[in-house]
């Protein structure tokens, strides 16, 4: 292969972008960021086509690294280099183990002789090609005179597959396992069967794969009740499955295999109804979501079918850790079935205070795989709500819904991988901007976001913190039909969080991993891989300037790129007015925004601003909003922005839980004002809801108000629509320069709500006054 000259807008950006980069010099700031990068005054080191990369006699796993590193650096530079055992000399690249410490380990040092990568064991070796790798990305040979010492943060970096919902092929799959290698991850969780799926060969049960991978046909976007019509099918055999552990093995990567039960198993039971507490008959399932059909808790078949499952399962996956889910099983099935309600009596299952009969069930069932697994000899993970019933002491949790079952794991003493929706979810949108983007299970989760988590959650004990062995990512595939569409998800936010997994926490920056990333991106673009490029578009930051009474449109780009824009609602081009500081806003208007580069120009940014009496006016909140979905505050309420979509996350919208939103709004001088409207958005599922009162009052001087508006509204019905709901209230013109609004959130869930009784959520996007 030839050096591949700078194709893409990645590669130039690399170049010239970040100006410290140059596609000369090797660049060891790689992602994620090595622990010690200490550049010297010694003379550097030039590859060339004669550079030997060399590995120690008769070791094979060694040599196996040395055709990585080889492979790496002729994509990366176009160099082929020859391998040699033992070379003696300079113009080396030598690759040894035997450095003491962590096990993933390594020093990389270059000097005017070549490149010495010793690693604690192969892993750390591996991952010193990595970086090796990565600092010539661009295509730079000439390597500056540098010591890097590293060794990962956590030793549990994984990333999580689901394969049940849609299949991918075996050779994605190994794609995949590629893609993390690139990340230094060393642990893929395959998640093997749920409703929608059985993907994986059990020879003692057949009709898994025969008849549990196959599906007839798919729900069409988000429950409508409208199907594709088009079968999905899919499993990988036992060999197909070996072939892929050794891959990954090689790549220094462990696959955890999971098996979800006692719920998401209606796939399992379309197989082997005579497991399900009614017999069935059931079918794969063709829709998304949580089946109340699960495994039959009372039946000794079933157990027996754990047994033999994670037998075979054990014995196709040589891993430590054996994954058997246990998160969502209704228990609906149980509380109606007499043998369940049998076994709960035989083992005195009573409830407690703090779990009913049904969920100690449950963590009979989980125990029960535990035991299996122990004797296995394997190690059990389960999803956080394993905890619930009481978790064998051996177990290790995975929290998903948020971190609190991976804080309360770590204070009982088990060992916890910390995997929340709130940041590493990477099957919600990654931009507030969904209308442009392939529908997607919602939230909204941009790289910045996940950067920003930190896995070690404050108020562990440092005793309780060594429980926290790592942190992963999941990837769910309800809405991802295609491969090109997991890398899509995937892509960059998997830097962000290999940064994470690997660098200290006291060296992560946003700022500075955005200046490394078009250097690591330029891999990408060797790979073919199908990325996300919002990091790459226009940022926009809008403030309420009420001096001006405009919205003042601040503009930027991860380079300092030549922005263009137009307020007329038509595309902007290299003609449109060029952003040169900020933009004030002042009517109602479409506002584009692009980035013109000489590769090309990027996806234009819109924002329709809707302009009123109250736009860009000071408000002041006098009940707090909802930490997690406060976003710039009380400002948002004026900024002119609505929120677009129904989708909560998009930080358009802000919400209130257990207070109500009253705020007071200063027009800035005393007007005619008869009417306040705003939008409230509704999810019910995830508690919501509507507005349950508003009340208006209007004051001259701030201090004295009158009340001139005030209305109940009734709660909602839980056949009611989940969509924007607008509201407007008009009442008797009055002058005033305070406006004090207060919409009631609903305290209390209705009695039809599978949550009644907990406080709802309240999502209002802006208060306009006229
Ligand atoms: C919850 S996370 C699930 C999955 C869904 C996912 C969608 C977890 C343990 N269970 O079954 O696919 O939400 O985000």
């Amino acid at each position: 292969m030839k050096l591949k000259p700078f194709l893409t807008l990645f590669a130039a950006l690399a170049l010239c972008g970040a100006g410290q980069l140059s596609a000369q010099k090797a660049d060891f700031h790689v992602v994620p960021l090595p622990r010690e990068v200490k550049t010297l005054n010694g003379a550097p080191f030039t590859l060339t086509a004669t550079t030997r990369i060399s590995y120690p006699k008769g070791d094979a796993v060694l040599r196996r690294n040395a055709e990585f590193l080889a492979e790496y650096i002729k994509q990366a530079t176009g160099l082929s280099l020859p391998l040699k055992k033992n070379a003696r000399g300079a113009n080396v690249i030598r690759l040894r183990t035997g450095l003491n410490g962590n096990p993933e380990g390594y020093r990389l040092s270059v000097n005017a002789d070549g490149v010495d990568i010793e690693g604690t064991t192969a892993a750390g070796v591996f991952y010193g090609i990595q970086t090796l790798r990565k600092a010539v990305a661009g295509g730079g040979v000439e390597l500056p005179s540098t010591v890097v010492n590293d060794e990962p943060r956590f030793s549990y970096r994984g990333a999580h597959l689901d394969v049940s919902r849609h299949f991918i092929t075996p050779d994605s799959v190994r794609r995949f396992i590629d893609m993390l290698a690139l990340h230094n991850i060393n642990r893929l969780h395959w998640h093997l069967s749920d409703d929608q799926g059985w993907r994986i060969e059990i020879r003692k049960y057949p009709r898994l794969t025969t008849v549990g991978s196959y599906r007839p046909e798919s729900v069409i976007g988000h429950n409508t009740g409208r199907y594709d019509g088009r079968p999905h099918s899919g499993y990988y055999t036992q060999r197909e499955a070996r072939d892929i552990v050794e891959y990954a093995r090689e790549r220094h990567i462990t696959i955890i295999p999971e098996i979800d039960m006692p719920g998401h198993m209606q796939a399992a039971l379309a197989a082997y109804p005579e497991l399900g507490c009614t017999g069935g008959p059931y079918e794969v399932w063709k829709m998304w979501g949580v089946s109340d059909d699960v495994l039959c808790a009372g039946n000794d078949r079933v157990l027996q079918f754990i047994d033999d499952v994670l037998g075979e399962i054990a014995d196709i996956f040589p891993s430590e850790y054996i994954h058997v889910g246990g998160d969502e099983c209704p228990k609906v099935r149980w509380k109606d079935c007499p043998k369940c309600q049998q076994r709960i009596l035989d083992n005195h299952l009573q409830a407690d205070g703090k779990h009913t009969a049904e969920e100690r069930l449950q963590s009979y069932v989980i125990r029960h795989a535990e035991q299996r697994l122990s004797a296995l000899g394997r190690k059990m993970i389960g999803w956080d709500e394993t905890l619930e019933g009481g978790l064998a002491p051996g177990a290790t949790v995975m929290s998903w819904r948020g971190e609190a079952g991976g804080i309360e794991a770590a204070r009982l003493g088990h060992d916890v991988i910390m995997t929340p929706n709130t940041y590493l979810y990477f099957d919600y949108y990654q931009t507030a901007d969904i209308k442009n983007e392939p529908d997607a299970i919602g939230g909204c989760l941009p790289v910045a976001l996940v950067y920003s988590y930190n896995p070690l959650p404050e108020g562990l004990t440092p005793e309780q913190a060594k429980h926290v062995i790592g942190v992963q990512a999941n990837l769910w595939t309800e809405y991802i039909p295609t491969y090109r569409q997991v890398e899509y998800m995937e892509l960059p936010r998997m830097a962000a969080l290999s940064e994470i997994q690997w660098t200290p926490q006291s060296m992560r920056d946003y700022k500075d991993f955005r200046r490394r990333i078009p250097a690591f991106i330029r891999l990408y673009d060797l790979q073919g891989y199908n990325y996300a490029r919002h990091l790459f578009d226009v940022e926009a930051n809008y403030i309420p300037t009420p001096e001006r009474h405009a919205i003042a449109a601040e503009l930027g780009t991860i380079d300092n790129a030549e922005v263009h824009y137009t307020l007329d609602g038509s595309a902007p081009t290299a003609q449109s007015p060029r952003y040169a500081g900020p933009v004030d806003i002042n009517r109602s208007c479409t506002f584009q925004a692009a980035a013109f580069r000489p590769t090309g120009k990027t996806r234009t940014l819109t924002e329709n601003f809707h302009f009123s009496k109250s736009t860009a006016c000071p408000v002041t909140l006098l009940q707090p909003s909802h930490s997690q979905y406060t976003y710039a505050g009380a400002s948002m309420l004026t900024d002119g922005r609505l929120g677009e979509t129904n989708n909560y996350n998009t930080g358009r919208w802000i919400a209130f839980s257990g207070t109500d939103l009253e705020a007071v709004i200063d027009l800035g001088c005393e007007m005619p004002v008869s009417s306040v409207s705003f939008n409230v958005t509704i999810l019910k599922s995830n508690w919501v809801m509507d507005a349950r009162g508003v009340e208006i009052a209007l004051s001259t001087d701030g201090q004295n108000f009158t009340e001139v508006f005030r209305r109940d509204i009734p709660p909602m019905k839980e056949t009611d629509p989940d969509e924007i709901y607008p509201h407007r209230y008009t009442f008797p013109a009055a002058t005033a320069r305070y406006v004090k609004v207060k919409v009631l959130s609903e305290h209390v869930l209705p009695e039809w709500h599978g949550a009644h009784g907990k406080e709802g959520f309240l999502f209002v996007d802006e208060l306009m006054v006229e």
